[in-house]
């Protein structure tokens, strides 16, 4: 596969035109998911844990992560104890991230009730109520991902949810979670950390056992595993639970002209070709010289090479492109066919061409506004829809965490100014039974005639 490419030389990102249609849907086209592939391995998972619970998670614990745990929950308040080695300076990050998440989100947060009167005396409205119980999943693996929890605790604690559960592998080497994890669950107000990562994790937020309640919605990027089993639960209706969105690797598009900084449009690009060695960075050129297309591959591999993730990135890089246009509005197009989960602009007036947008998770505009302050503390949620879906999702926000409820009342005003319609559509439905719960009332009301 592209994965097998050579694993030494330069670190250079594949070059095609925007001209040459084949070469661009190539560049563009996203590594395959194999999500069914995998459901005849994760359904034996999930029915293990559905029907033996903590002992089924104890031992799916002990098999793949190599960790025997005597409870695989951590119940709050969490043990100091697992705080340890969080230094000052990290307390402070994560404070500071939250803090600007949690004003974002905050400011996005509806209360009121939305209210319209639709015609005379039938007033129609609509409110938010938090969604009961949420379950956040927090991949382990090649990377600590406290920002991942704090991006989903933080909207779950504003919206007001009243049970937030946090799951998460153990380490191999003390079989606990990373202190950043526990501090931010601590602080979002999570009643409880599951010890376990992949589908039995999943399924033990899905169907709940003796310790880990049953939650209504489950959130959070992970593997394959934990996608199949998230796609697994939400279509049986034994679990009653939903998900946030399908998800695939991440990936980013930066469009850049001439006069962006070569180091900078590289940082980026790398920024996000190190979280896997199938995530995707795509570069949309406007108008770029020789020179500086050179100059960028140079940057690339100059910075790679410094990576500690490089074989990550080498991998990464393999399958990514650059894509030469010239103009931005072909730039544009370009990317709204992409439908980028994250869209860098690195142009000239970036701002006033936000308005080109109609497909992309999360922007970010002008040279001195890197992804990475998006993904961890500027304010912004990074839990955004990838492989395309940002052409249907939204990422996560407040109201991911909420649901509306309609309500309507009607008057014996109301009533016969919608009742004759009502009772047409319930007659051609042939539903007789709609139709005489108004003829009933209206009657009574002297607004029809005793034989209508
Ligand atoms: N870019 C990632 C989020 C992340 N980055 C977490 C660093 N940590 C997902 O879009
Ligand atoms: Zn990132």
């Amino acid at each position: 596969t592209k994965d097998e490419e050579p694993t030494n030389g330069n670190i250079h990102l594949n070059v095609v035109s925007a001209h040459d249609q084949t070469a661009v849907t190539a560049a563009l086209s996203r590594p395959i998911q194999k999500t069914a592939d995998i459901m005849h391995l994760v359904n034996p998972i999930v029915e293990k844990v559905r029907k033996d619970g903590n002992k089924a998670l104890i031992e799916l614990t002990s098999k793949f992560d190599g960790v025997d745990l005597e409870s695989p929950v951590l119940e709050a308040p969490f043990p100091e104890e697992y705080l340890d080695g969080l230094t000052q300076e990290m307390k402070e990050a994560l404070d500071l991230s939250m803090e600007n998440v949690r004003k974002f989100h905050a400011a996005q947060l509806q209360k009121e009730v939305l209210q319209v009167e639709t015609q005379p005396g039938v007033v129609c409205s609509r409110f938010p109520r938090p969604i009961e119980k949420v379950g956040l999943y927090i991949p382990g693996g090649t990377a600590v991902l406290p920002s991942t929890a704090l991006m989903l605790g933080v909207p779950a604690r504003v919206a007001q949810c009243k049970e937030i559960v946090f799951a998460s592998p153990p380490r191999k080497s003390d079989g606990r979670v990373s202190p950043e994890v526990v501090y931010v669950a601590q602080k979002v107000g999570a009643s409880k950390i599951v010890l376990a990562g992949g589908a039995q994790a999943v399924a033990a937020m899905a169907y709940g056992t003796e310790t880990i309640p049953k939650v209504d919605k489950i959130l959070g990027p992970g593997n394959q595993f934990v996608t199949a089993a998230k796609m697994y639960v939400q279509n049986d209706t034994q679990a009653l639970c939903s998900i946030d969105m399908p998800a695939g690797p991440s990936e980013v598009l930066v469009i850049s002209d001439e006069n962006a900084d070569s180091d900078f449009v590289a940082s980026d690009l790398l920024s996000q070709a190190e979280h896997g060695v199938d995530s995707q960075v795509i570069l949309v050129g406007v108008a770029l010289s020789e020179k500086r297309v050179a100059e960028i591959q140079e940057a690339v591999h100059r910075q790679a090479m410094e990576l500690p993730r490089v074989d990550i990135v080498r991998k990464c890089i393999a399958h990514s492109s650059i894509v030469l246009c010239d103009s931005y509005e072909e730039a544009f197009q370009m990317s709204n066919n992409y439908a980028p989960e994250h869209l860098i602009l690195q142009i000239e007036n970036a701002a006033k061409y936000v308005d080109l947008v109609f497909n992309a998770g999360s922007i970010f505009v002008g040279a001195y506004t890197p992804e990475s302050c998006g993904d961890y503390s500027s304010g912004t949620n990074h839990t955004l829809p990838t492989y395309g879906y940002a052409r249907q999702y939204s990422g996560v926000n407040t109201s991911t965490f909420q649901k509306f409820i309609t309500a309507q009342s009607v008057t014996p005003e109301g009533l016969d100014n919608i009742g004759r319609a009502v009772m047409s559509v319930a007659k051609v439905e042939g539903l007789d039974a709609h139709r005489n719960a108004i003829k009933i009332r209206m009657q009574k009301l002297n607004l029809l005639p005793e034989n209508f």
